[in-house]
């Protein structure tokens, strides 16, 4: 039977472009580049050429070793692991542990890049990306000067149950980039070999989940969800070995490096692990750490402040998670270890976009259970924010963790809040009126005994007129087609059409334009993403790059994608692809 509750929980979802809540502004006076001639908008004032920077006329860095990353600051700021060698081993009293890089066997070839980081957010002019050097330096071939490249040690409860020490065992952080207008990014190598904590792994990462990497995060960013960016994907000729479905069918793959980026790659696990083990200054440290440099409006002198922190992490994950359900996208391992204390998305996996609509929708294929299904996203939320508390605990006083209780219990109803805002936003409904949610979850308990397309259903909802809704004129519009089967979909169209045209301030254009705003076109969907792997195992990229194209618009109808079928019914054999788990 289908439950109100979960429909209602399921119901609260959409992509409004809502911006993350931090104010993501922490350019802290010396380690910020903001110079004078920069405009007041944080962008350079064009023409202006500063020596330091070694610029082109774009204003862009064209020399990879003028290039700035470091790890300075949060050595400085932490005690850090000095022991060498990447040997596997528990690590004490300590956040980050110095590792290298293994590099990875050539011949090398940059299967993709985005210039809207290189250029954007790195300062670099893109024509650095054909250079041998970055080709090495984005691989973890090559080690700009004075980088001290980290691993990072945190911990995690994986599938309900405590896990220890985990921490980055194939990823590296090369550094921090405070770029001209006043951000700070962390660069991190993914699949760059073996650390201190890798366990019983590699350190390496196959092609094909490094393409599911760079497209996913790049596409959650333009359909405005917080994620990390990717960079740049390298690919070798370097042989991994992968058991893709963990059923015994072991396969010679290759490896290849994701460049990424965050803001913070700290997550609940990064403080889990130090209240576990009781190295209770070091957690008050990182605690403070993160709030100085990610939470601004957080006074650093506030009695409180852990309160105040943990309360905005509540309602920011709730916000993310809202904000996934609004894409259709389930992320597939929601463990405390792949959660942001940012609320931004990480550590792209077995992730999926609900196609069919179904609320128990498991994108991970060994995940029996549906414990990381896309309806049970925002209990798991709620979970690892359970874990955030208790990795608080220690730093709180009995008094604010009674309070912290407190907040937790709210973090239901924000999130049903977030979700109901978002799917209003996504029917083009303005104002309150009492019937929304239902008109929302009836429309979603349809979609769900039709198996509708979730992203054309909106989408298709966003492109037709009021006329058309009204004489049910379907006419190329096929998620709708396939809904009008349904016996109480007419009886929801009226409804609808009554509800849009009560607002005489609206017109079918603005609702149209308001909607196809918050409702894609095109996301990234399994069998898109399978059939530009397939092209790329073979070196060849174009269709890596048409997808990162297509999917930097994904609310703009684009010739390409629609040559491609990519807003048209997924093709038979989407239905039988299955989601490589090992990566
Ligand atoms: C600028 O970069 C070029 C290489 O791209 C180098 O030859 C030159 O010396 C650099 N100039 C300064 C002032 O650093
Ligand atoms: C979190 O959201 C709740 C409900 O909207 C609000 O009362 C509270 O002030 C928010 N907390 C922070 C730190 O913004
Ligand atoms: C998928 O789910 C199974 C079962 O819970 C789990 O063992 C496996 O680690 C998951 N895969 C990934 C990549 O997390
Ligand atoms: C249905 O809508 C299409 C536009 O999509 C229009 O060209 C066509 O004339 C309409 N058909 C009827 C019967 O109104
Ligand atoms: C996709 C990914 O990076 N997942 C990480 C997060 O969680 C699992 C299990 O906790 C780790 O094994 C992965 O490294």
């Amino acid at each position: 039977m289908w439950s109100v509750y979960r429909l209602l929980v399921f119901a609260l979802a959409a992509a409004s472009r809502l911006a993350p809540a931090h104010v993501l502004e922490f350019c802290h006076s010396s380690d910020c580049h903001r110079d004078d001639d920069t405009a007041s908008n944080g962008q350079p004032a064009p023409n202006t050429v500063r020596s330091r920077w070694n610029m082109s006329v774009s204003g862009l860095v064209r020399d990879l070793d003028q290039f700035r990353v470091s790890c300075k600051k949060l050595i400085e700021e932490f005690p850090v692991d000095e022991v060498d060698g990447n040997f596997v081993r528990t690590v004490k009293n300590c956040i980050f542990s110095k590792s290298t890089p293994t590099p990875l066997k050539g011949p090398l070839r940059l299967a993709a890049v985005s210039k809207e980081v290189i250029e954007g957010i790195f300062d670099l002019d893109v024509a650095v990306t054909q250079s041998e050097d970055f080709l090495h330096y984005a691989s973890g071939g090559k080690l700009l000067i004075g980088s001290v490249p980290l691993a990072h040690r945190y911990g995690g409860h994986q599938f309900g149950y405590w896990a220890g020490q985990l921490g980055d065992g194939r990823a590296h952080l090369l550094g921090r980039y405070s770029n001209r207008k006043g951000e700070t990014w962390e660069l991190q190598l993914k699949g760059s070999g073996k650390t201190q904590y890798s366990r019983s792994g590699d350190g390496r990462a196959v092609i094909r989940s490094s393409v599911r990497e760079f497209l996913c995060s790049e596409a959650m960013h333009f359909l405005g969800v917080p994620t990390s960016r990717a960079a740049s994907l390298i690919v070798s000729e370097e042989p991994v070995v992968r058991d893709q479905f963990y059923n015994g069918n072991v396969k010679m793959e290759r490896g290849a490096v994701v460049l990424r980026l965050a803001k913070s790659w700290f997550r609940i696990g990064s403080l889990e692990i130090l209240a576990q083990s009781g190295e209770t200054d070091l957690l008050r440290k990182l605690v403070n750490f993160v709030i100085d440099e990610h939470f601004p409006s957080i006074a650093s002198g506030d009695s409180n402040k852990y309160l105040v922190f943990y309360s905005t992490v509540v309602n920011e994950t709730a916000r993310l998670i809202a904000q996934w359900m609004s894409v259709g996208f389930a992320h597939g391992v929601c463990n405390t270890d792949n959660f942001s204390l940012l609320s931004i998305t990480i550590d792209y996996g077995p992730f999926g976009f609900m196609e069919s609509y179904n609320p128990n929708f498991v994108p991970n294929t060994s995940d029996d259970e549906g414990r990381y299904g896309i309806g049970a996203q925002a209990d798991v939320g709620l979970f690892n924010l359970e874990k955030l508390l208790a990795a608080l605990s220690p730093v709180l006083t009995q008094k604010q963790q009674e309070e912290a209780k407190m907040i937790l219990k709210g973090y239901g109803s924000i999130y049903q809040m977030r979700i109901h805002q978002i799917f209003k936003a996504k029917l083009g409904l303005l104002g309150e009126e009492e019937d929304d949610s239902f008109l929302i979850g009836f429309l979603l308990k349809m979609m769900e005994d039709k198996g509708s397309d979730f992203t054309m259903t909106f989408r298709q909802l966003s492109e037709i007129s009021d006329l058309q809704l009204h004489n049910r004129n379907f006419t190329q519009m096929w998620a709708l087609g396939d809904l009008l089967e349904h016996e109480h979909f007419s009886d929801w169209l009226n409804m609808y059409v009554f509800r849009i045209s009560r607002k005489q301030s609206d017109t079918d254009s603005d609702r149209q334009s308001r909607m196809k705003k918050v409702n894609p076109r095109y996301v990234l969907r399994n069998w898109m993403a399978e059939s530009a792997i397939v092209k790329a195992e073979v070196n060849d990229f174009s269709e890596v790059e048409l997808l990162h194209r297509i999917l930097s618009s994904p609310f703009v109808t684009q010739e390409t994608a629609e040559e491609a079928g990519h807003a048209a019914r997924p093709p038979p054999w989407a239905e039988r692809l299955k989601v490589s788990c090992s990566s």
